[in-house]
């Protein structure tokens, strides 16, 4: 029997269909996707069939909407990142590399600043709310946004990233009670390592849609899988916009040039300047990089 279904997880060469039927099956992935070097993400939509013994196979990968790398997730509709205002301080480099990585994807970026109960987020949230990314502040200590988190996820499919230690888990076992996910200090007992979450597994919200709780992109993950040409990268900020067709020159790179009028946006106190000084930062890391060293890095 064949059915379509959405892929949950994967552990160990076995991955977990939740079919159109309502129940999930484990599957075994057919030799042809290792011959096209294509592993199976969570968020995949598939086609199953199911032996009379209940046990399934994957029998082919719908084309994706979408996909990362690290972590390994397809199809998701946004990408929620979690920064804590403290314990880890946050880097706006990094949250600004992990918008555009979302961006050049076509993956709705949303901000979460975690942790409010231990310090102010109202600046961190000003620069990206003004850049007209969707940003809230949350505590699960306090309570503060959970319901509006619960709202945000909704119906959709949702990747959480951010570094470890930030909340990402805590704040998803408050979303949903049922979802007892670890976090940090039962991990350190067990001496796993930094990261609590270690596999990528969509779970069902109560309310319809879907959640991953992934181990989170390291700043160096990031560069070497998910970077943005620098053909791409100023419509990966999504408030330089308006401004580029504005330059004196068109070959602006939006860097240092006279008569850039995002430069004239940034000292006007349009753009806020650590998102400028992200992209000039970006800029320099991919200004040389090659078509065929790009390709490298993304196998
Ligand atoms: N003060 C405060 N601490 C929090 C809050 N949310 C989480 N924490 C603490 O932060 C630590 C890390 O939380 P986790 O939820 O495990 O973090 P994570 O992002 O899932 O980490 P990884 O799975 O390693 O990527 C734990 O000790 C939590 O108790 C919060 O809102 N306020
Ligand atoms: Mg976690
Ligand atoms: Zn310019």
């Amino acid at each position: 029997m064949e059915q379509k279904g959405l892929l949950l997880k994967g552990i160990g060469g076995f991955y977990y269909v939740e079919a159109e039927d309502g129940n999930i099956y484990e599957c075994k992935a057919r030799g042809i996707f290792r011959k096209k070097k294509m592993s199976p993400y969570a968020g995949d939509r598939v086609r199953i069939s199911v032996e009379e013994d209940g046990t399934g196979a994957i029998e082919e990968i719908e084309p994706r909407k979408n996909d990362l790398i690290r972590p390994p997730v397809a199809n998701i509709d946004q990408l929620i990142i979690v920064v804590s205002v403290k314990d880890p301080s946050p880097s706006t480099l990094v949250i600004d590399k992990t918008i555009a990585a979302a961006e050049n994807k076509g993956i709705e970026p949303v901000l979460v600043v975690s942790k409010t109960d231990l310090e102010d987020a109202a600046p961190l949230l000003e620069i990206y709310r003004k850049a007209g990314i969707p940003s809230f502040a949350i505590s699960t200590v306090t309570g503060e946004g959970i319901e509006e988190v619960r709202a945000l996820l909704k119906g959709k499919i949702s990747a959480f990233t951010g570094n470890s230690g930030v909340g990402k888990s805590s704040l998803l076992n408050c979303v949903d009670e049922r979802f007892s996910l670890e976090t940090g200090e039962i991990s350190q007992k067990l001496g796993r390592g930094r990261h609590t979450t270690r596999q990528v597994e969509l779970y069902p919200l109560p309310g319809g849609g879907y959640v991953a709780d992934t181990p989170g992109f390291s700043s160096i993950e990031l560069d070497r899988y998910e970077l943005v040409r620098k053909e791409e990268l100023p419509h990966c900020f999504r408030e330089f916009e308006p401004y580029l067709d504005s330059c004196r020159f068109t070959s602006c790179s939006h860097t240092c040039e006279k008569g850039c009028a995002v430069l004239e946006a940034v000292r006007e106190g349009k753009i806020a300047p650590s998102r400028h000084e992200s992209y000039v930062t970006m800029y320099q890391e991919v200004k040389d990089i090659k078509e065929w060293q790009l390709k490298e890095k993304s196998v």
